[in-house]
């Protein structure tokens, strides 16, 4: 008789599994993009643009071809004549893949040099003389909106202005008469700064055309291959099974990887021409200056309250600067993300949302760096929005929340948006973060520093994130549709390989995705080999991003699972000998109904299926599931920080953080955590200390990491962490809620409040991150809101 098996013994459910890919990642056997080396393969580097916006009247680069070791010099017109000069972005804009006419921005691809060695063609890419006519600089959607502002797009026709979308959602009448009878109003306007997601690896690829098989394979950090193989078929006229995408290893994506760069293409390129792998690997600065910038919008927005604290309606006006290519990846209905996921998890009556977006001379911004598309600012948003209305009502901040938020017994529930959100235990999760911190002693402790002339202050953020696009009849990119899938085979002896459609880059999948076929099959974990990431094996995936992978490749899973199990049960009933009905299921074993004791191990029915299968059956035992899923998944986070203000110098330090974040069933706890730490250490960096903006003639300020700081465990405040209130998504097969990007999303807007709350009594309503000291200091003493918006006052 076989014993029904502990669960957290095989590393299923709830298990906090140590990771497996660590085993590689901490001894230095990884294998990243910059890890291969191929026969024969040569190396290129970019020239980039110093100029942020200037014609072209003369590219020379005779002086590079003529330095020993360079096998070929890429510039826009030799691009032209392939029709490569130009891509489409993943927002139905074109961008140039190397300038032809005019450079849009600072660090803009201009040639590319391919060479033996990544030296050689460095230095030949300084050998190469441009010619540059200056031409007014835009770093502001402001500006790029004025009359006579310079039309950085005249390559596009019929586009005589720099207005990329101008688009509306919600009902624009009724959020009028909610603010006709609102007993009071309170306003906010900020400027939600560029920010980098700057992985510890930069983007690169190594393209490797084989003449001889006509096959191209690409090693390249995408978090999205499948997306790049339909691109590279569409737009390069390959055949798409004559395309090969790998992504090995990444080294963090963060949303800097989901997005096509020229440097993937030249290669690409180069390498058909010169039929040798050419491998191409972008530099910190590179990186830094010219990919996947996030967020830079400017909000504006109303709240129409009742005196006794209650929500009426809500207004919203966005104007985001997109840089020159509008190039962000998001679902194409939307035309600003999931901003409209914002005041989501309150219960407002009516709103309404304008957006318009801009072309600027900026490297191309907007990309979701650890957002949902767009979440992060529309969140960042109503948490300070929140923050200001309940000092505007003079209400206490959480006594405002817990007015507002949607009620257990309210889901599922419809925002005036049109989302639906389907669970959550809101307040419970509210009730304990202010239980945590120790609330009401906190704000007590605050009252007497200040008679002190000290500054304590506490902040409080939450919020409902939607995460795990799509479902299909809402979410598409380029009109491909927002699915999932899973793959798995069971060998003889019950051992498994599972291939996914999604792509981790540091996230844990190859350790939670073995915990599920753990759950559904009882196969241990240990016993499962997750692949990802290569469209040769891998079925086809939208990828990883908008903490899609639990919530739709991790419910193909499930889903894989089930199809497998009920055919391991034909097994199971031939091997028993008897019918299928009079069988019943327990974690990883089938037994007769009426007979316990007799049973088979789903280890015995995967070595039926390959050696004593009944007739008629068909031998093996694998099976693939495409995911479609109903809605999104809805996680719910509460943070909460305290934090002392240093009114000599405006440094503030963080005395406490509390994270309360329900995301449904945790599959591995450890990883949750992991994820929910990293999150609030960036949440903190971005309302602390990351600057990087413009001037006034658009050179990029800060694209480095003395300005741009990456936090290490030093800067890093601790940050107490609850997972105990957990409402499992109604609609996912495991009950699973993604959670990959709340702590990034909601956090910073708690780091912000503290500080505000600190200095209030100032009259001060708003400083635009980052809160650097200078900033708070300028506040306090100067008693006004300082703006963060670029460009930057160029004082020296
Ligand atoms: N998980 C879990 N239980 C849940 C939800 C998730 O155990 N209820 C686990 C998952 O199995 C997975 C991890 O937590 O191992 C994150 O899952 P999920 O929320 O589905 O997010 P994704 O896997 O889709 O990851 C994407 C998300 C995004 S969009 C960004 S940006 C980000 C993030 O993940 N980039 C990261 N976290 C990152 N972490 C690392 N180390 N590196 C990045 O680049
Ligand atoms: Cu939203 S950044 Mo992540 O989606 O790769």
């Amino acid at each position: 008789m076989t014993q029904a098996l502990d669960e957290i013994k095989i590393g299923g459910m709830g298990a906090s599994r140590k990771r497996v890919e660590d085993s590689r990642f901490i001894r230095g056997k990884g294998n990243y993009t910059d890890d291969i080396h191929l026969p024969g393969m040569l190396h290129m580097e970019i020239l980039r643009s110093p100029l942020a916006h200037a014609r072209i009247t003369k590219i020379d680069a005779s002086r590079a071809w003529d330095i020993p070791g360079v096998h070929l010099v890429l510039t826009g017109d030799m691009m032209a004549t392939r029709n490569l000069a130009w891509m489409p972005t993943l927002s139905y804009d074109t961008q140039a893949v190397l300038a032809t006419d005019k450079v849009r921005f600072q660090g803009q691809e201009v040639a590319c040099v391919i060479a033996d060695d990544p030296y050689i063609a460095k230095d030949a890419c300084e050998a190469i003389d441009v010619e540059y006519e200056p031409l007014p600089v835009v770093v502001s959607p402001q500006a790029a909106a004025a009359e006579d502002a310079p039309v950085i797009r005249d390559d596009k026709e019929n586009q005589d202005g720099n207005l990329i979308y101008n688009w509306e959602v919600g009902d624009a009448e009724g959020t009028d008469r909610a603010f006709e009878e609102a007993d009071l109003v309170s306003r906010l306007q900020l400027h939600y700064p560029r920010s980098h997601p700057s992985p510890i690896e930069c983007c690169g690829s190594i393209a490797d055309f084989n003449r001889s098989t006509s096959k191209l394979t690409v090693y390249m950090t995408t978090q999205a291959p499948h997306i790049i193989r339909a691109a590279v078929a569409l737009v390069a006229e390959l055949p798409e099974h004559m395309i090969r995408i790998i992504s090995p290893d990444i080294g963090g994506g963060f949303g800097n990887k989901v997005p096509i760069y020229p440097g993937y293409v030249c290669s690409i390129l180069a390498s058909i021409l010169l039929e040798r792998p050419v491998k191409w690997i972008e530099d910190k600065t590179g990186n830094l200056i010219s990919t996947g910038f996030a967020r830079d919008v400017y909000l504006d927005g109303e709240l129409a309250l009742r005196r006794d604290g209650k929500i009426l309606g809500m207004r919203m006006r966005t104007l985001a600067d997109h840089g020159a290519f509008f190039a962000d990846a998001q679902p194409s209905k939307f035309k600003i993300g999931l901003m409209h996921s914002t005041f989501g998890c309150y219960d407002v009556p009516v709103a309404h949302l304008a957006a318009r977006g801009m072309y600027t001379n900026k490297a191309p911004g907007g990309v979701a760096y650890r957002c949902s598309f767009r979440v992060t600012e529309a969140m960042f948003f109503q948490e300070r929005m929140m923050h200001a209305a309940a000092n505007d009502l003079g209400m206490d901040q959480a006594e405002f929340r817990r007015i507002n938020l949607v009620r257990d017994e309210q889901f599922p529930h419809r925002t005036p948006f049109g989302f639906l959100l389907d669970s959550g235990q809101y307040k419970a999760c509210l009730d304990l973060g202010l239980k945590a911190v120790g609330y009401e002693d906190f704000l007590r402790q605050k009252e007497e520093a200040r008679k002190k002339g000290r500054l304590l202050g506490i902040g409080i953020s939450t919020m409902s994130e939607p995460l795990g696009a799509g479902n299909s009849r809402e979410y598409d990119i380029l009109g491909i549709k927002m699915f999932d899938s899973a793959e798995l085979r069971v060998h003889m002896t019950g051992k498994a390989l599972l291939r996914t459609g999604a792509r981790g880059q540091g996230q844990g999948h190859e350790t939670t995705w073995g915990q599920i076929v753990a759950h559904e099959l009882g196969i241990p974990a240990d016993d499962v080999t997750v692949e990802e990431g290569d469209t040769d094996t891998a079925p086809f995936g939208m990828g990883t991003y908008a903490s899609r992978s639990t919530p739709v490749a991790g419910a193909a899973i499930a889903m894989v699972c089930r199809k497998v199990r009920a055919k391991a049960r034909k097994l199971a009933a031939h091997l028993l000998e008897v019918s299928e009905e009079d069988i019943e299921w327990e974690l990883g074993r089938f037994y007769v109904r009426s007979a316990p004791d007799r049973g088979v191990t789903i280890q015995e029915c995967a070595m039926a299926a390959y050696s004593n299968m009944p007739d008629g059956l068909e031998p093996g035992l694998e099976n693939n599931a495409y995911y479609d899923p109903p809605n999104l998944t809805w996680p719910f986070a509460c943070y909460i920080v305290t934090v002392e203000v240093d009114p000599e110098t405006g440094v503030w330090d963080v005395l406490n953080m509390v994270a309360v974040d329900d995301c449904g069933v945790r599959i591995n706890p450890m990883i949750v955590e992991g994820q929910i730490m990293g999150g609030l250490t960036e949440a903190y960096a971005m309302s602390n200390m990351q600057f990087i903006t413009f001037d006034a003639d658009g050179n990029c300020i800060g694209a480095n990491y003395m300005d741009y700081m990456l936090p290490t465990a030093w800067e890093t405040p601790g940050f107490e962490l609850h997972g105990e209130i957990v409402t499992p998504s109604p609609h996912h097969p495991i009950g699973a809620k993604g959670v990959g990007e709340c702590a990034a999303v909601g956090g910073p807007a708690a780091f912000v409040n503290a500080v505000m709350d600190a200095i209030a009594g100032t009259g001060v309503r708003n400083i635009d991150m980052p809160l650097l000291p200078d900033r708070v200091w300028e506040a306090i003493t100067e008693r006004h809101d300082v703006s963060g918006a670029p460009p930057v006052r160029s004082d020296g």
